[in-house]
């Protein structure tokens, strides 16, 4: 009787990946926690095996945050670092990594750590003996899991939903981490620890805010604009946002976006800005001008923004900041298309393939 009243209970849509979204500062703190236990490892491993250049890889939201965390890692470990898909890992391997010779690290992020690509391409790497590798994952007993000379393993970033946020965000803080501790950037990695109660303040403070933009219909195409480290965090806004809520949207580097796309700007479309402090006067010219021709623009920064973190945190520590109001736009706007982001359509938590040899 219980269960037949229970299994009637209406689901109510979103309720895993709103919760998903707000508790994901906890997850972030075991980032941190599980890197800085992890650190001494991931140097020798750096000091002992005269690597050439870096490789991060991974699938979908975890490709994106390989972008991100090249672009971090090249600029400030001045090591030659790339994002590439693992499946382009997988199919056109000649044309992803330097000549055979090349000492490489791979760096494999896998919210599952089941993805037949990731797996694949780290099974490859090995045996094409190109070098070693770092999995990042939410489970610690995945195949990914088991491949990796160094494993940093988030459990708490695990979620039921598909369309990755809490994951996704334990997982970047865990490679921000990681660059700060091989930069010696001592400063700043000690500053981490203040990330997850930043996170918290940000979330309670963007609600109204960006509830307001997820719940306005008359918005029907939306840009996602970053530059450098940030470019990858604006790809993954932008999956979110298809992911989600169904939408047309996509991501440019800031300065990009004039030679072409801004065609596209009308009253119904919104440009969202990833602001840095390094270029801020730069990347909000871009925002005025797209203003200008009537799109409506929301900006993200430390300070000086429509959406300030103030997290008084250094630059580095804090790149994570832009994702959950973003997370949650889009989670307002799937409700409000009537949709539940729970449960995208035409996908899975995670693709299996049989991969031809
Ligand atoms: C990779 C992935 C996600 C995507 C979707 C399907 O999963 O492609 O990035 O958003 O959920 O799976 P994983 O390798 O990170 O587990």
């Amino acid at each position: 009787m219980e269960e037949e009243i229970h299994s009637k209970m209406e689901r109510v849509p979103g309720t895993a990946t709103y919760a998903e979204i707000v508790s994901q500062p906890t997850a972030w703190a075991e980032a941190v926690d599980v890197v800085v236990a992890r650190a001494e490892e991931l140097r020798q491993l750096l000091d002992a095996s005269g690597f050439e250049e870096v490789v991060f890889t991974g699938c979908g939201s975890s490709y994106y945050l390989s972008l991100a965390a090249a672009a971090l890692w090249q600029e400030l470990l001045a090591l030659p670092a790339r994002g590439v898909p693992a499946g382009e890992l997988c199919l056109y391997p000649a044309a992803s990594y330097p000549a055979s010779t090349r000492r490489t690290l791979l760096v494999a992020v896998s919210r599952s750590g089941t993805t037949t690509e990731t797996v694949t391409a780290v099974q490859r790497f090995r045996q094409g003996r190109h070098g070693d590798v770092v999995t990042i994952s939410n489970d610690p007993h995945s195949v990914l899991a088991g491949l990796g000379d160094v494993l940093l393993a988030i459990p708490a970033g695990q979620e039921e939903s598909v369309a990755q946020t809490r994951s996704f965000a334990s997982m970047y803080v865990a490679v921000t981490a990681m660059v700060l501790a091989l930069a010696e950037e001592a400063a700043t990695l000690e500053a981490l620890p203040a990330l997850p109660e930043a996170g918290q303040a940000l979330l309670k403070a963007a609600e109204p805010l960006v509830r307001q933009w997820g719940e306005d219909l008359g918005l029907d195409r939306f840009y996602f604009l970053g530059s450098g480290p940030r470019y990858g965090l604006a790809c993954e806004a932008n999956l979110k946002m298809k992911e989600m809520t169904l939408t047309h949207s996509e991501p440019f580097h800031f300065l990009e976006f004039r030679h072409g796309p801004m065609s596209m700007v009308t009253n119904s479309a919104a440009i969202v800005g990833f602001l840095s402090d390094a270029h801020y006067q730069e990347e909000m010219r871009v925002l005025r001008e797209m203003a200008e021709l009537g799109g409506r623009v929301l900006s993200l920064a430390e300070d000086g923004a429509d959406l300030s973190f103030r997290s008084g945190l250094p630059r580095g520590a804090r790149n994570v900041l832009y994702l959950p109001p973003l997370q949650l736009m889009a989670y307002y706007r799937a409700l409000a298309k009537g949709l539940d982001p729970d449960r995208p359509q035409n996908l899975s938590a995670v693709v299996s393939l049989d991969l031809a040899p």
